[in-house]
């Protein structure tokens, strides 16, 4: 089977957006693909966290990949700080990239904006991204379009470092991007991304919002003065989002959607985005309430850390042979 690694930040829980972006996708491979999913709590400290906050994300993120449907007995589950090597061999990737290569990044330059002292991690972000993927010979790597610069770095560099020090070290990645939702868009600013990290939690619908508050958010979603559901990126980059979302998560085409609300305002059409909204929602939210509650998952993550270990300490071997460390 083909391999496939991909990772969701616990920075926040979840929003739509990742889940449409990413996540909605790795149960579904998970059948054709030798997947492996990770909680990159690592990655989520490249910005400040509150440390016990950031341990309860870890354990809920878990709940919700399994929540999903990812099978424990099918695809290794684990944290990324359960396995050292991720940054073993992140060091060796930092020490063969450029500075400017990373300054590069959008996503450096987004975040780095936004915040009032800039931790080197943030910047070589991107490495440790390209050592989660390498360590497990991952040759797809499902992600919503704002991974895709750091898809093309870690691409880049595989080509470097074999080139370099042997051309069958290291596999090189492919990302797989959904054919529709990979940018959902904040429902307070359709000019920027769905974050789960927003300071606003009116911008994001969160995986674990109750439907009350799901409903609350749709329904007080930024539009625009003209009142026509129709999908105009340009003019109404608002509702066409809100289309997408809804045509993504109902599998019907946009131009359908916009049909049966011809010569209706936007509220009914809000009304019944939440209602798609929470019907996907729901049943994920019920499965995660039990996993939190009982003691499997701490199992899952402990033995998904073995499993994960393995096959990461072979290629980190290979690696530091390769260059001369070993
Ligand atoms: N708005 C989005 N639309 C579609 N896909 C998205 N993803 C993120 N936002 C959207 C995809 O979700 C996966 C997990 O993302 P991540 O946790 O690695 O970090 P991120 O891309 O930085 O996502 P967030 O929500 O914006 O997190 P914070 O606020 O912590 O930075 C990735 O595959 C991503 O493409």
């Amino acid at each position: 089977k083909p391999t496939i690694f991909s990772g969701v930040q616990p920075s926040g829980i979840p929003t739509i957006g990742n889940y449409i972006g990413a996540m909605r996708g790795f149960a579904q491979l998970q059948d054709d693909y030798d997947a492996t999913y990770c909680i990159v709590n690592q990655h989520a400290i490249t910005v400040p966290q509150d440390p016990e906050t950031l341990r309860q994300m870890t354990r809920q993120l878990a709940a919700l990949y399994i929540a999903l449907g990812i099978d424990p007995k099918k695809s290794t589950i684990f944290v990324q700080s359960d396995v050292p090597a991720h940054t073993q061999a992140a060091w060796i990737i930092m020490c063969n990239t450029g500075i400017g290569e990373l300054e590069r990044m959008t996503q450096y330059k987004d975040k780095s904006s936004k915040q009032e002292s800039v931790g080197a991690g943030l910047l070589v972000y991107p490495p440790l991204m390209v050592a989660d993927i390498v360590l497990y010979d991952a040759q797809f790597v499902p992600v919503g379009d704002d991974q895709k610069q750091h898809i093309e770095l870690a691409r880049d560099f595989v080509d470097r470092f074999n080139a370099r020090y042997g051309e069958d070290t290291l596999v090189k990645p492919e990302g797989i991007f959904p054919k529709a939702g990979g940018r959902v868009m904040s429902l307070q600013d359709p000019t920027s991304k769905m974050s789960k990290s927003d300071a606003n939690p009116k911008s994001y619908i969160s995986m674990l919002d109750d439907p009350k508050v799901i409903t609350k958010k749709i329904k007080g979603a930024v539009t625009d003065s003209l009142g026509i559901v129709q999908y105009d990126k340009i003019n109404q980059p608002a509702i066409a989002n809100l289309l997408e979302m809804y045509s993504v998560l109902t599998d019907e085409s946009i131009e359908s959607i916009v049909a049966r609300y011809e010569g209706q305002g936007y509220g009914n059409f809000k009304g019944d985005l939440a209602e798609v909204v929470v019907s996907v929602l729901e049943p994920i939210q019920k499965r995660y309430e039990e996993l939190l509650a009982g003691d499997e998952l701490d199992k899952i993550l402990e033995e998904g850390a073995i499993k994960a270990s393995e096959v990461a300490n072979r290629t980190l071997a290979r690696m530091e042979k390769a260059i001369g460390l070993k």
